[in-house]
């Protein structure tokens, strides 16, 4: 870990321009008047060439607009499930235009509120455990360590590291569970919790700060490339849609804890892969996601599932009609061709699935993210498997831009898959979420093949899934083949579309992939080990707050409990 560079002070950045910034990093703290002469005339002419320099760059240098929703599957999606009624032709011609991914993951979360570490890799590019929390939680027991957690990370963040490099950088988004210190030093914010079902209160008003960031752009003929961040408070819960959208899905803003929503055909049907209760503790079902969501609660039924469903729908064709029209409006400024847009969410959703409701397991419906990148250089109407984390949008972003990505940075440009050299980054991917429970869960995928464990020292849950993705991609477990659900789902699972863990023919790949996850644990720092792993000599990981200069803080996150 270069922690060198992270705590060398002299690295900061005082000007916007690359060159200069070259210059400030070789200035003599005790030169002779000669070489300070020497170095005052190497600044003039820098900076004229600079200056021309970056008159040149900025004509070419590509805008970023990065769209991150919170909350969804990929599945609700048409480009990843045909068959989904959800209507998103925003965000489906960003894929004819461009680029899909079909393995695209989020690492995973050491709390409840996945959000947060996720919106922390998205803004580092650092991983799970080499990430911070908010200030005073230790969800994760390194962040007292410097040489894993950088304490003055938020220096090199997308906004820090960009606005360094001269993008004009704005950013619209929700408030809470996110990566607050990082989110202030976007130049422009209007950030703001909208989930409610009218334009002022909804996902329009995040559209709207885009919109009007824009308009000020051309009103005041801004030449510097712009990275905007343009994220939207749904469709998380509670998804109070529009009414005329509701209405397509047939969905009611559900509020009655005493009642069941009225069922509706309009409603989107039930996933294939749907139960009325996940079969085993999975080490967090007590979590606010699972049991707390208005309209759902511990509710099961076809009724609360398919109107959250259609509430969700509703959400999202409201997110995509915002979506449609800042799209729009780059076309009509002429910045659309020179514009790299990414749609994307913070990870994935149940809502049903595998009897699940919220985003604390690793079925593929939740660990998955929807992935779609279009810009200069990436084929209209491709497709790829990618094997890519969020963590990899900031090395990406500097990459497609020529930025020097931070060196706190541990993701992977995706840029050669983006310009088709490559299907994917990496082979193997790692998904922790230990917000309940501990160790908790774990997972690890390559190829086709995958394995989750749970592992609650607490309650002695120990339970292992193998999956074979290709021959069993909605994850079907042994409950899915009830005969009563054929009426619910219309799903009939083949023999071997089931959990494989305990089948002997697969006893070898169980081994492989054990190994697998293991090695994972280590190089990535995961603090625990399940209990069929070795102890690797590591104690129990320290989850107190430390100091009391974080008490204050500590006591009113505490207080406010925000939703996650
Ligand atoms: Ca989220």
């Amino acid at each position: 870990m270069p922690c060198s560079a992270v705590h060398d002070r002299s690295h900061r950045f005082t000007t916007r321009n690359d060159t200069l910034y070259a210059t400030a990093l070789v200035w003599p703290k005790d030169g002779t008047l000669t070489v300070r002469l020497l170095a005052a005339t190497s600044v003039a002419l820098l900076s004229i060439f600079g200056a021309v320099h970056a008159a040149d760059a900025e004509a070419s240098r590509p805008n970023i607009l990065f769209i991150v929703v919170d909350d969804q599957s990929p599945f609700d999606l048409k480009i990843y499930n045909p068959e989904s009624t959800l209507q998103t032709p925003n965000i489906d011609r960003l894929a004819a235009d461009g680029m899909v991914f079909d393995a695209a993951y989020h690492m995973g979360a050491w709390t409840g509120g996945v959000c947060t570490p996720s919106r922390h890799m998205i803004m580092s590019g650092r991983t799970v455990w080499h990430i911070p929390n908010k200030p005073g939680r230790v969800n994760n027991p390194h962040i007292t360590n410097p040489k894993l957690v950088p304490p003055d990370l938020a220096e090199y963040t997308m906004p820090a590291v960009f606005n360094r490099a001269g993008y004009a950088t704005m950013r619209t988004c929700k408030r809470g569970n996110s990566y607050e210190a990082a989110n202030e030093l976007f130049t422009v914010r209007n950030d703001a919790t909208r989930r409610g079902g009218a334009d002022e209160t909804g996902s329009a008003w995040h559209g709207e700060q885009v919109l009007d960031y824009l308009d000020e752009r051309a009103s005041t003929k801004g030449t510097n490339p712009f990275l905007i961040y343009f994220g939207f408070s749904h469709p998380h819960d509670t998804r109070d849609g529009k009414p005329e959208l509701l209405a397509k899905y047939g969905a009611a803003n559900h509020a009655d804890k005493q009642s069941l929503p009225s069922a509706n055909a309009k409603q989107p049907a039930l996933p294939a892969n749907y139960l009325p209760a996940h079969p085993f503790d999975n080490t967090h079902m007590g979590v606010r996601d699972e049991v707390n969501v208005s309209g759902v609660w511990k509710n099961r039924d076809e009724r609360t599932i398919r109107n959250e469903l259609g509430r969700e729908f509703a959400c999202s064709e409201n997110i995509d009609i915002q979506i449609g029209r800042v799209l729009e409006k780059l076309e009509a400024m002429g910045e659309f061709d020179n514009t790299y847009i990414f749609f994307t969410a913070d990870h994935g959703m149940a809502i049903g699935r595998h009897g699940l409701q919220g985003k604390q397991n690793f079925y593929e419906h939740t660990w998955r993210i929807p992935f779609v990148a279009k810009g200069p250089g990436i084929k209209a109407g491709s497709r790829t498997t990618g094997n890519i984390y969020l963590l990899d949008v900031l090395p990406t972003l500097c990459d497609l831009t020529g930025t020097q990505a931070p060196v706190t940075s541990e993701g992977i440009s995706i840029r050669p898959v983006l310009e088709g050299k490559q299907q994917t980054v990496r082979d193997v991917l790692y998904g922790v979420y230990c917000g309940g429970a501990k160790p908790g869960m774990r997972c690890v995928r390559k190829g086709d093949w995958k394995l989750i464990k749970y592992d609650s020292s607490r309650d002695g849950v120990h339970e292992s899934q193998l999956f074979n993705l290709a021959d069993n991609p909605h994850e079907f477990i042994q409950q899915h083949h009830d005969p009563k659900l054929k009426p619910l789902v219309g799903a009939s699972p083949t023999k071997d579309q089931t959990n494989l863990a305990a089948d002997p023919r697969f006893a070898d790949k169980l081994v492989e992939m054990e190994a697998l996850l293991l090695s994972e644990m280590r190089r990535l720092d995961d603090p625990y080990r399940l209990w069929d792993q070795p102890d690797d000599g590591l104690e129990p990981p320290n989850l107190r707050a430390p100091p009391a200069r974080n008490k204050k803080k500590a006591k009113r996150n505490k207080r406010r409990r925000p939703p996650t």
